[in-house]
């Protein structure tokens, strides 16, 4: 159900430019001309200006560089993504909330979203570092209605969508790195962190978790992070607006999953092999047991790794220390021959 103030927002946004009377509102939201004024009372409290004269009624003149649930519904024009917003200026961590939200049946589509993370979470316990006001820290609920052994294919999903959205915005050269990691120049400055409840046959929620890097500088990093991660601001020298980033994550996201949904897993897997990181090149695979490599060469339904190895077999992997930046060229040149004489 969409709430009378997320129409609220929608009707202002939408007449942006004009004044619109109270009797307007009144009539369109089925409330009083009292509830009116006290939903702008709380739009003023987030930072909004609210001009109200009267004859003419309402208009918003400026707008609030933070963002709340109020800022990121305005002007989203979103189905399902982002419907309900739990914004937190501080906690642990929007994962945490998340579980509670959907375990008490927040809807698909939720999110939760925080100015700061005073413990996020990477996978395994790692911590991911998630600074106050510089980033994004949102963890998107889903009921998708897919088999749970397929649902690693929404972590390479949600990669595409922000590879996507980081490209739009910053005209930069994301890449992707298996499985979830969205990089530029080679560090990090996206991660994703996919969470499952389900039973044998049925998922009950998934919640992805996004973490973005977006206004830091170097120096506004943890010192062991500088050499290895990243962020939009000093990609470009620039900064953005965090609240746009996350309306334009939530549309690219939904157009994407729904079409995802609809027609399958090939458009990810195409837009996900075309960012790949390493993509049809040698890449070299430490495990428990044993260390091989071969040529990177896709990624397969089940969201597995697809490697070509010399011996001419392919081969999946599902987990494993992968050395990205390993050496290997002599054995890339024998697999490609071998490759291009069984074509011939
Ligand atoms: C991830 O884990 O990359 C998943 C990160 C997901 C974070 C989001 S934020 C919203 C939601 N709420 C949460 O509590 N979490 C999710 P992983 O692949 O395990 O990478 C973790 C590693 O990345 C750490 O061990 C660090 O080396 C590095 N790292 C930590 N903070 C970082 C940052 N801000 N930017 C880049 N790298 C970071």
């Amino acid at each position: 159900m969409e709430s009378t103030r997320n129409k609220l927002i929608e009707l202002l946004a939408a007449n942006q430019d004009y004044y619109i009377s109270g009797q307007v509102l009144s009539e369109k939201l089925n409330i009083s001309r009292n509830a009116i004024w006290k939903h702008m009372k709380e739009l003023k409290k987030d930072g909004y200006i609210v001009e109200a004269k009267s004859k003419k009624g309402y208009q918003i003149t400026g707008f609030p560089d933070k963002i709340s649930e109020n800022t990121i519904q305005w002007g989203l024009n979103t189905k399902w993504a982002g419907k309900t917003i739990i914004h937190k200026e501080t906690t642990p961590s929007t994962q945490i909330v998340a579980h509670q939200a959907a375990n008490e049946g927040a809807e698909h589509g939720t999110i939760i979203i925080a100015d700061e993370q005073t413990k996020g979470k990477g996978r395994m316990e790692r911590e991911w570092h998630s600074a106050k006001n510089k980033g994004i820290w949102l963890s998107l609920i889903l009921r998708p209605a897919i088999l749970p052994y397929l649902a690693p294919q929404l972590t390479l999903l949600t990669a595409t969508v922000l590879a996507d959205v980081i490209y739009k915005h910053t005209k930069t050269a994301p890449l992707i790195k298996w499985p979830n990691d969205i990089m530029l120049n080679h560090k990090k400055t996206t991660g994703i962190l996919t969470e499952m409840q389900a039973e044998q046959d049925q998922i009950q929620y998934i919640v992805i978790g996004i973490g973005m890097n977006v206004n830091q500088q170097t120096n506004e990093l943890p010192e062991d992070l500088q050499a290895i991660a990243t962020s939009l601001h000093i990609e470009t020298n620039k900064s953005w607006s965090i609240q746009t980033l996350i309306q334009d994550i939530l549309q690219t996201f939904e157009d994407s999953y729904d079409a995802f949904i609809e027609t399958g897993f090939s458009e990810v897997k195409r837009k996900w092999e075309h960012y790949g990181f390493k993509m049809g090149e040698y890449i070299s695979i430490k495990t428990l047991r044993e260390k091989w490599g071969g040529i990177f060469s896709g990624i397969a339904e089940d969201g597995a790794l697809i490697i070509k190895t010399s011996d001419g077999k392919t081969k999946k992997l599902y987990s494993g220390e992968i050395e990205w930046f390993g050496e290997g060229e002599n054995d890339v040149k024998q697999i490609r021959s071998e490759t291009n004489e069984r074509k011939q």
